[in-house]
């Protein structure tokens, strides 16, 4: 580890600030949490904008720096204080794998997946459109049966035969799913394994 890690992490509960909280806890790096106000919108206060001028979360500080979005923050985190178990490295057989499954957790998931959260439970009841989240449900349904079968399978872990940053992106997207109560009828493989992710002591911290 090159540099010295001074890290504010800017937090909500619930959003997805918890993937990076759940990495910082698992890696053993010190942080400051700083909790951004979240029930009204856009979120924080004004000047939480010099922080992410999109006022979202998560956000990372780091000395001078700031990095965005849970994933990208999760990659920085990963090069910078690595080398560490929970990345999947390019020489290893899963680096293909792992990344995808990083990746796949944020990008492939979250339309359908927010879609889904607005027309259930976000937007006012005569603002939901009930053809939609039908369809929201179709796509989502696919996709988690694409993460049963090419993912998972019979795996414990989705990368790396190891708990790695791929199996927090997931892990996320699932706890969402389950949040707005869409998760109970998932493949049973992806409901043990979310059971077994989330047994970890590192996301009792990340999800308080
Ligand atoms: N792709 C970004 C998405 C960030 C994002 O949309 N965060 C949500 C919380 S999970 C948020 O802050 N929403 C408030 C808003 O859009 O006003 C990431 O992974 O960090």
């Amino acid at each position: 580890m090159s540099h010295t890690p001074d890290l504010t992490l800017y937090h909500a509960p619930r959003t997805r600030s918890i993937r990076v909280r759940w990495l910082l806890e698992e890696m053993g790096l010190p942080y400051e949490l700083h909790t951004v106000q979240f029930a009204t919108r856009p979120a924080g206060d004004e000047s939480y904008a010099l922080i992410h001028p999109l006022r979202k979360v998560p956000a990372l500080k780091d000395g001078d720096e700031i990095i965005l979005d849970s994933i990208a923050i999760m990659q920085y985190l990963l090069g910078r204080y690595g080398p560490s178990p929970l990345d999947v490295a390019p020489d290893e057989a899963d680096y293909g794998r792992f990344l995808h499954w990083l990746h796949f957790g944020e990008s492939g998931m979250i339309m359908p997946v927010s879609l889904l959260l607005a027309h259930t439970q976000l937007l006012p009841e005569d603002k939901r459109d009930p053809n939609l989240a039908k369809w929201a449900r179709y796509e989502t349904d696919k996709l988690l049966d694409f993460a049963s079968t090419h993912g998972l399978g019979d795996r414990e872990f989705i990368a790396g035969d190891r708990f790695t940053a791929a199996d927090i992106s997931m892990g996320y997207m699932f706890f969402l799913l389950k949040l707005i109560r869409q998760f109970s009828d998932a493949p049973e493989n992806l409901k043990s394994y979310f059971a077994r992710l989330t047994a970890r002591p590192s996301w009792v911290i990340a999800s308080d």
